[in-house]
């Protein structure tokens, strides 16, 4: 008879809206982990996981996976190691870094991101360990940063309404997100409020799998999302079915908005640049601001290009303008992070940082702009001469892949990789460490799509000698000398100094409890209707500052989607967004995802196929001055003409040429926040070979 199997609860740590909670089984015996399966008593994962996560055990025993320190012993990016001891690997690294370190550690930078959103894994130990040493500070730009800077300047507070609320909505807004690919656990509230007669709209120039199953699909052209909430506004305001009450008591300078979009921004206007016909605006605009509760789920896509910020800005007006604030299941989602008490500042310890002689900090780098900061020939001062990489993986993931290839090539460059796996980044790596999957980790969790806290307990040992990213730093900090008694904080103790945990918001939340009960929702009003009223900015009364607030631009052009975007025109715009079986590049070595996304695609209009003579099915070179990649054409009417769409983020191993669509995306930064322009990327397009 089989053991009774143990479940322990772990958390998703990937990066996506959903933060899912897992139940592990765990056999007593071989103590080994033979089944995951999707919490069934927490509201937000439903009891389902996504197609990816379902096969989280394949990953995390993987025969693929590091296990060993291991030392370069090939070129760089060949991938040929020798393993060596955890002391030697640890004496190499802290003795070059020493070594930096005396005479400018500012040449020593760190890259991190989103291998896990866990607040103790990524962003404590890690940071004490760079910031005590004084390395260049990363600026962690290559996701969220512009609709960060759009919220804190519009409406103040990173919340929104809660998903379960999205089932009591009458009209639902899906705006540039692909949610049954990348916040799949929204559809049961979404399909909800479907049975119960809403209507949906997907605003995307690709017919994704979500926009397929919408009532209305709105083919944008890339960049122009302002331009489309623009005319919407303009609408709303001329034909008197803005919440002028609303607007009054909550808003700054509306009637200074009311007379520039009255002025500029008429739907033939809008039109005209978002290459969608003006009676279809219009037609949205009056459904979204007479059917009430009226919700929009934006997500990213739409920030992936220069005019990011503004666009934000002018979709998250939407709401104020029509008071679809004050309804439960109305209002805007773009996310929820800034709802949890969270102490970054005694996580990361910024304190430890060495100041220069006026006070200045380390100097930052854009981590979009690795390319640019790798580039001897560039007067960076000071040569980054060590990068250290975790948690990340930017020779497939960071845009302009050529110069962050280049940078990783450089025999001078000392380059350290913390991975579960043999990355296209790792195979650049000097010293290559053997990391931990979440079942073998401790960490707690936030999320960006919900507003519960969860808790993940490691269910099983490390594999071979892996180590979680804080015992790494607490080994390194140790090795290095460094005495602050921070860097022996241990797990547990990281856990505590996680949340203000007397903050009213976590009233009845523990590590006791989440260890007892599982996943809670934060202590927060039910319904929770941040904006009901006002409350912008989190202060009371505090007032939404609306798109073209204090002179700021109401729309910002793309630099490159929209140049000879009409089809047939020589250049098309490339959206290279989520694959379905991927997570950015996480999954993209697994044999169940590869199975599934076969080799890298290009969907095509038929009209541009047709004029470029390529045919369905044919190998095609995709290129511009910054490099080229190749992928299977897909003709198909499922995108907008003038764009082509190329599902992402591939391992470059796993390409024909070596190269992905990065291979073509720029260094160049949207209109606030530093964020990347993944999606604002002009392309030509030939048969291959
Ligand atoms: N063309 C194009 N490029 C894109 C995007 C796009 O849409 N199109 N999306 C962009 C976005 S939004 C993002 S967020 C980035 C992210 O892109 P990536 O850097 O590819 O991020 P992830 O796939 O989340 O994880 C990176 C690595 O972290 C490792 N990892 C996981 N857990 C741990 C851990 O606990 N410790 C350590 N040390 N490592 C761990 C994983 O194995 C993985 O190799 O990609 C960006 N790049
Ligand atoms: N399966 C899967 N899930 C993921 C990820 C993954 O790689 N795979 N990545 C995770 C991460 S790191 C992130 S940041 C999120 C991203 O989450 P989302 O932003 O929801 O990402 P996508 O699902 O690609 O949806 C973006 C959509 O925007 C569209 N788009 C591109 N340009 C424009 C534009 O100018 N206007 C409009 N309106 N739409 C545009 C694209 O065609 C795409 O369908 O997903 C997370 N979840
Ligand atoms: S990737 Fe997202 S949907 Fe999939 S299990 Fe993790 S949190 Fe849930
Ligand atoms: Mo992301």
């Amino acid at each position: 008879m089989s053991p009774k199997l143990q479940i322990v609860r772990a958390v998703c740590p990937h990066d996506c809206p959903d933060t899912c909670s897992i139940q592990v089984s765990v056999d007593p015996e071989t103590k080994r982990a033979v089944k995951v399966r999707g919490d069934p008593e927490h509201e937000n994962t439903g009891g389902f996981l996504c197609v990816k996560v379902n096969h989280y055990l394949e990953r995390t025993y993987s025969p693929d996976r590091v296990l060993h320190p291991m030392k370069r012993t090939g070129k760089k990016g060949e991938g040929h190691f020798e393993r060596i001891s955890w002391d030697q690997a640890l004496d190499t690294i802290s003795d070059k870094l020493g070594r930096i370190a005396a005479k400018d550690p500012a040449a020593i930078l760190p890259y991190s991101y989103s291998g896990t959103l866990g607040l103790i894994q990524n962003g404590s130990m890690d940071h004490r360990f760079f910031h005590r040493l004084g390395a260049s500070r990363l600026d962690r730009t290559i996701c969220a940063s512009c609709g960060t800077e759009a919220l804190n300047q519009t409406i103040g507070w990173r919340v929104g309404p809660e998903p379960s609320a999205f089932q009591h909505a009458k009209h639902i807004i899906l705006w540039g997100t692909n949610t049954l690919t990348s916040n799949v656990h929204l559809w049961p509230f979404i399909q909800k409020a479907r049975d119960r007669g809403a209507k949906l709209v997907v605003i995307d120039p690709i017919r994704t799998r979500t926009a397929e199953r919408a009532d209305t699909w709105v083919p944008v052209r890339p960049g122009t999302d302002a331009a489309l909430a623009l005319g919407m506004i303009h609408v709303i305001f001329r034909e008197g079915l803005a919440d002028r009450d609303y607007l009054a008591r909550h808003s700054e300078e509306a009637d200074v908005l009311e007379a520039k979009v009255l002025e500029y921004w008429s739907p033939a206007q809008a039109a005209k640049i978002t290459g969608l016909p003006a009676k279809d605006i219009e037609d949205l605009a009056r459904e979204y601001a007479s059917l009430k509760p009226a919700a929009i789920r934006l997500n990213y896509g739409v920030q992936r290009h220069h005019g990011g910020g503004a666009a934000v800005k002018a979709i998250i007006t939407l709401p104020t303008v029509v008071g679809a604030w004050r309804h439960e299941g109305g209002g805007a989602l773009l996310s929820s992070s800034k709802a949890y008490p969270t102490c970054s500042e005694a996580l990361e310890r910024p304190d430890l940082m060495p100041l220069g002689a006026n006070k200045e900090k380390p100097r930052l780098v854009n981590m979009n702009e690795l390319g640019r900061a790798l580039d001897p020939k560039l007067t960076n001062d000071p040569k980054v001469q060590a990068l250290f990489v975790w948690c990340a993986n930017p020779a497939a993931s960071t845009p302009d892949q050529e110069a962050v290839l280049s940078g990783l090539a450089r025999e001078d460059l000392f380059c350290v990789v913390h991975d579960i796996f043999v990355t296209d980044t790792a195979r650049y790596a000097d010293i290559l460490l053997p990391a931990t999957t979440q079942l073998e980790q401790t960490d707690i969790h936030k999320s960006y799509g919900h507003i519960d806290v969860l808790l993940n307990d490691p269910a099983i040992a490390p594999l071979g000698e892996a180590i979680s990213n804080t015992e790494l730093f607490r080994r390194l900090a140790a090795k290095m000398g460094f005495e602050e008694a921070c860097f022996r904080d241990s797990d547990e103790a990281l856990l505590t100094q996680a949340f203000d945990w007397a903050h009213p918001s976590m009233e009845g939340i523990s590590l006791a409890s989440l260890r007892a009960h599982g996943p809670q929702r934060l202590a927060l009003p039910r319904p929770f209707t941040p904006f009901r009223e006002g409350g912008f900015f989190r202060r009371d009364g505090g007032r939404a500052k609306l798109a073209g607030h204090e002179g700021a631009p109401l729309y910002v052009e793309p630099l490159e989607a929209s140049r000879n975007a009409s089809s047939p025109g020589p250049m098309l715009a490339l959206v290279s967004s989520p694959a379905h079986h991927f997570l950015n590049s996480s999954f993209s070595g697994l044999g169940f995802s590869l199975r599934a996304e076969k080799t890298p695609m290009l969907g095509i209009h038929p009209t541009d196929a047709k004029s470029r003579g390529i045919r369905d099915g044919q190998r095609v070179r995709i290129w511009n001055e910054r490099g080229a990649f190749e992928a299977t054409a897909r003709v198909t009417e499922g995108v907008r003409s003038g764009v082509v769409s190329a599902p992402s983020v591939w391992w470059l191993g796993r390409t024909p040429t070596g190269r992905n669509a990065n291979a073509v995306t720029s260094q160049a930064l949207t209109d606030i926040g530093g964020g990347a322009t993944f999606y604002d990327c002009a392309v030509q397009v030939e048969p291959a070979g």
